[in-house]
């Protein structure tokens, strides 16, 4: 404990010595011990658009690595993104590459017989590489704030699209747009032709890519079933991310920036179930405290983000303590020419939402 303590006065120590020259961003899936810290808090939306206007020579981001590519992405060349540990990467991101997309775009295009008949949508979950491969092809990044909207923008210029790297997030939005199930396949990169036959690629709407976040997917409908039987009066909120009977099942669905608003907006006495990861989910219990709401996590298991979670109070002090010694640590810098191509992808979806 008395270290947990040294490490938080080494932080507070470090970025007073900084001041101005310092802008420290937090995503809302981050503990505690280094979210008191952020000078601004959100969404990787909320947070890239931040990046864009701060006028800090450091760019601190406590959350993951594809969050840290685009706030360098965003910010003027002069400042400087950083991420406290390196290895702070998300296993949904990952599961999609470049290679894999290049060749999935290639195959689904042969079996269309003409090119432009497909939009590459990548959720902001991904690595710069696959956002300039959107840039590149005329498509476009989302959020799950935006993703609905984003699907609007790719369906008023080309007939399909290939929505990478989440399946969940994909399915709900394009659902909530009333499109059928059968209208959006499971396409598995790892499978020739994505596992597909023709004739399901030709009637396609959406090509699911599948990957997943394994936090979110560990929410079963059972636990809401549950819930609702001992609190028959409870509200349901889920993150899109969860499996899609989940997210069927619940009375909201939407991204963390909209799930806080709708519980902090809620009436006093209201009870929820939030299906997102935990440490927005424990913050936001003990904010609703004072106003008599009750705010219960979605599942028996512990569902945190072990990637958001090595950003710990150690390597944030490490980082600040380097910096306000003029040293230069753990630098996340996006290849200016994979920048250029990125940027148009990011500026469209900034443009349309
Ligand atoms: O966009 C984000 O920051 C993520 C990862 C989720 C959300 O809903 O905010
Ligand atoms: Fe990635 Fe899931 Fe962690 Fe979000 S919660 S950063 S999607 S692994």
């Amino acid at each position: 404990h008395s270290q947990d303590e040294e490490c938080q006065q080494r932080i507070i120590a470090a970025k007073e010595k900084l001041g101005k020259k310092l802008v420290i961003l937090g995503h809302h899936y981050q503990g505690e011990g280094v979210y008191r810290h952020a000078d601004y808090t959100g969404d990787s939306l909320k947070l890239s658009r931040y990046a864009a206007e701060v006028d800090a020579q450091y760019i601190v981001f406590l959350g993951v690595h594809f969050m840290a590519e685009v706030a360098d992405i965003l910010s003027r060349p002069d400042q400087i993104a950083i991420l406290p540990d390196l290895a702070a990467g998300c296993s949904m991101a990952d599961m999609a590459n470049l290679a894999k997309v290049e060749r999935s775009y290639r195959e689904l295009n042969k079996v269309l017989d003409f090119d432009e008949t497909i939009t590459p949508l990548t959720y902001i979950n991904s690595a710069a590489d696959l956002k300039a491969f959107c840039g590149e092809h005329g498509g476009i990044v989302c959020t799950s704030t935006n993703a609905t909207k984003m699907l609007e923008w790719s369906f008023a210029r080309r007939e399909k699209v290939l929505f990478f790297p989440d399946q969940n997030l994909g399915r709900w939005s394009g659902h909530k747009m009333g499109i059928p199930l059968e209208q959006m396949p499971v396409w598995d990169p790892d499978q020739p032709m994505g596992g597909l036959t023709e004739e399901e690629i030709k009637n396609a709407k959406i090509l699911l890519w599948k990957g997943h976040c394994a936090v979110h997917q560990m929410f079963r409908p059972q636990n809401i079933i549950k819930f609702r039987n001992e609190h028959p009066d409870g509200i349901v909120i889920s993150h899109p991310e969860a499996p899609f009977e989940v997210c069927l099942q619940s009375d909201y669905v939407g991204s963390t920036e909209y799930i806080l608003k709708t519980v902090r907006e809620a009436p006093a006495g209201t009870r929820w179930l939030v299906g997102t990861e935990l440490n927005l989910v424990n913050r936001l219990a003990e904010e609703m405290k004072p106003q008599g709401k009750t705010v219960q996590f979605m599942s028996h298991v512990v569902c945190e983000c072990s990637t958001m979670a090595r950003i710990d109070p150690q390597h944030l002090a490490w980082t600040l303590e380097n910096l306000a010694e003029g040293n230069v640590v753990n630098q996340i810098k996006v290849p200016e020419n994979e920048a250029k191509l990125a940027i148009l992808a990011l500026q469209r979806m900034l443009d349309a939402s």
